[in-house]
């Protein structure tokens, strides 16, 4: 009997935390101010959708779990130090993160530039361990992959473009080429990071299911955009969301709560066609969309 979504995805969580937590140098090694902000901005937190993503795409492809916990742990790292950067005075400046101080506040501004760098470069040390991949070109493939989701052709990329326009009016069009890039590639790395650690797909296979990401990488910000407004509603009676008011355009901004939310559905109904073509083994992927869609946090 198949375990249902919910112990399924704790189940990974606990895993990942684990692994995290004993590849995370400790508090007690040398400079312990870096590596306590390191574990900080880490651990702890999140809803880790990213590693959940890497193992259902590595259910579909019947990789080892072993090698998916650390492909898991090297995009969620990726996705960390892109929030220890994103929070800093001299990008969203925001305090809280997950609930706690950001890791400027809690630390300093010098010790979370070094955080998000050094949470970035042990992600990639991650994925050159050995035996990862069946074959080394799989894996110096895998490397590329996430070194180009993160550049400036991916998430920083989508970044700065985010920075160039604060207060300016986007199309849709860039609105979508903008968060394609910030949120989706990460995302979309995460599903073919995970589908790599096995080679039982071919080419067409693996087309499809990248196109299934970039439908979830998108709809995962159109309902970021959608729960940012309806929290800003409850508590300030203003439908735009945070986003918007700090004059960032977001998918409500621009197109409204009921044309977001038709948006969101429009692309889970696309990626959950995608997923129809592999049947049985892609119930996992089917389940992580369904929890991107309509989660609440
Ligand atoms: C600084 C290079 C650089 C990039 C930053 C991803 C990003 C680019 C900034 C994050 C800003 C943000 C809040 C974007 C909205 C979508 C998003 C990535 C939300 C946070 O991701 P979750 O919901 O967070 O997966 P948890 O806390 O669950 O891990």
């Amino acid at each position: 009997m198949t375990v249902d979504f919910h112990s399924w995805a704790s189940h990974c969580q606990t895993l990942i935390e684990n692994f995290l937590d004993s590849r995370l140098p400790g508090t007690d090694c040398v400079p312990r101010r870096l590596h306590q902000a390191m574990r900080y901005s880490v651990l702890g937190g999140g809803k880790r959708v990213r590693p959940l993503l890497a193992f259902a795409a590595g259910e579909l492809s019947q990789a080892d779990v072993d090698r998916v916990i650390v492909v898991g742990a090297a995009v969620e790292l990726i996705h960390a130090y892109s929030l220890v950067h994103d929070d800093m005075p001299c990008m969203d400046d925001d305090v809280l993160r997950r609930g706690k101080p950001t890791c400027h506040i809690e630390f300093d501004e010098a010790t979370a530039l070094l955080t998000g760098d050094s949470l970035q470069t042990l992600a990639f040390e991650l994925l050159s361990e050995k035996n990862l991949t069946d074959d080394t070109k799989t894996q110096l493939g895998m490397i590329k992959q996430l070194a180009r989701a993160s550049g400036s052709k991916g998430m920083a990329g989508g970044q700065a473009f985010d920075l160039d326009n604060v207060g300016k009016t986007l199309t849709l069009p860039e609105l979508e080429f903008m968060h394609i890039h910030k949120t989706g590639a990460l995302i979309r790395a995460a599903v073919m990071l995970g589908v790599h650690c096995s080679n039982s797909l071919n080419d067409t296979q693996l087309e499809k299911l990248d196109h299934f990401a970039k439908c979830i990488g998108l709809a995962f910000q159109v309902v970021d955009d959608l729960l940012d407004a309806e929290a800003t509603t409850a508590t300030l009676g203003k439908t735009a969301g945070k986003d918007a008011e700090n004059n960032k355009p977001t998918y409500v901004s621009i197109m409204g709560i009921r044309e977001a939310r038709a948006l969101a559905e429009k692309l889970q109904h696309d990626a959950d066609r995608i997923l129809n073509e592999f049947g049985d083994g892609a119930i996992r992927l089917r389940q992580v969309t369904d929890f991107i869609i309509k989660r609440k946090f």
